[in-house]
């Protein structure tokens, strides 16, 4: 009698236990799958010490710690996928999983992205912070999602500055008829022609051989990719114009996000939240560092009265910013303290 009792118990919990595994089972294949963890590819078209790579290398850390070591992030750094367009639409296709670039490059694709990419328009770096840090920031993040892309994050990219190898820029009048590369972004073409300049849109990796071959005479950079690029070892005049404090972009692909569970989305976000913190901090120092090795390579650092350059793009900003919505955001921006 009580060898049926405990079989009939044995039995009881392995069916309990059966129907706990088919429940489970059943669950995971509505889910689409059990949890399996992978090597994510990142792009970034930076060499593997600059502070956007590490950043991302970061957030890697940050994922593989909170995912138990499931989930990886891998970056392919040094334009090892490419140039930043295309692998914006490798991205898009979900063949590059999360991608750190310009946010220029994303200005013809995400038209909300504009707005932070407009010249003058920031007053400072504690001026961004506030407006990237705050609603309006998620807004132009969750700008990218109709789009194939998941904002996760802004990253830092100082003040963008124009260098030629003709001649020392003091006013406007002095970029015309230079031939200045722009990012691969409509409204950089513009505000460069506002200026005088012939505008030449070329992928980042070009400008170095356009540069010493000619083909351009300048372009406009931060203190960073101005020395890691070593466009610097050309172009001998650095005028400090900080037109744009346009920041960098982390994003992921939509198609690749749309397959992770609830958990490990809330795991990527937040773990790339948290790497924006690093990336201040290795920011800071590498423009810093960047700086000297120009200065000390005998490049004539000039500065200038901004007043006339922000006059110049008057025409440039009442022809360009048309759109409602756009001149909302900006105004938006502006109001930020
Ligand atoms: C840098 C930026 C790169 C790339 C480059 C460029 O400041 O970090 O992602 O966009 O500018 O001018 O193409």
């Amino acid at each position: 009698m009580r060898a049926r009792a405990r079989a009939t118990a044995g039995s009881i919990a392995r069916t309990a236990a059966m129907a706990c595994w088919g429940a489970a089972a059943l669950l995971t294949a509505l889910l689409g799958g059990p949890a399996q963890g992978r090597e994510f590819r990142a792009a970034d078209t930076h060499p593997e010490s600059y502070p956007t790579v590490q950043a991302v290398i970061e957030m890697g850390r940050l994922v593989a710690a909170r995912s138990g070591g499931r989930h990886t992030i891998r970056v392919f750094h040094s334009r090892q996928l490419g140039e930043e367009k295309e692998t914006i639409e490798q991205t898009r296709v979900g063949a590059i999983d999360i991608n750190r670039v310009s946010l220029a490059p994303f200005n013809d694709i995400v038209p909300e992205t504009q707005a932070a990419t407009l010249p003058f328009l920031f007053r400072s770096a504690g001026h961004l912070h506030a407006v990237l840090d705050g609603p309006i920031g998620d807004e132009i993040l969750a700008a990218f999602e109709p789009h194939g892309f998941v904002g996760l994050a802004f990253y830092d990219s100082g003040a963008r500055s124009m260098y030629n190898a003709k001649r020392p820029i003091r006013a406007p009048e002095d970029l015309k008829g230079l031939r200045m590369r722009v990012q691969q972004s409509d409204l950089n073409v513009a505000m460069m022609a506002a200026l005088g300049a012939t505008a030449i849109q070329l992928p980042f990796g070009e400008v170095v051989t356009a540069l010493s071959t000619g083909i351009i005479d300048g372009a406009e950079n931060n203190w960073p990719s101005l020395e890691s690029s070593k466009h610097f070892e050309v172009a001998k005049f650095y005028t400090l114009t900080e037109h744009s404090l346009s920041p960098e972009v982390l994003v992921m692909s939509k198609k690749v996000w749309d397959k992770l569970s609830p958990e490990d989305q809330a795991a990527f976000r937040d773990a790339a939240k948290k790497s924006v913190v690093k990336m201040r901090e290795l920011w800071q120092a590498r423009e810093k560092k960047s700086e000297e090795i120009v200065r000390q390579a005998g490049v004539e650092v000039i500065t200038i009265d901004k007043k006339p350059f922000e006059e110049a793009m008057k025409p440039f900003y009442a022809s360009f910013v048309k759109d409602p919505k756009l001149q909302a955001l900006v105004e938006k921006i502006r109001a930020v303290q």
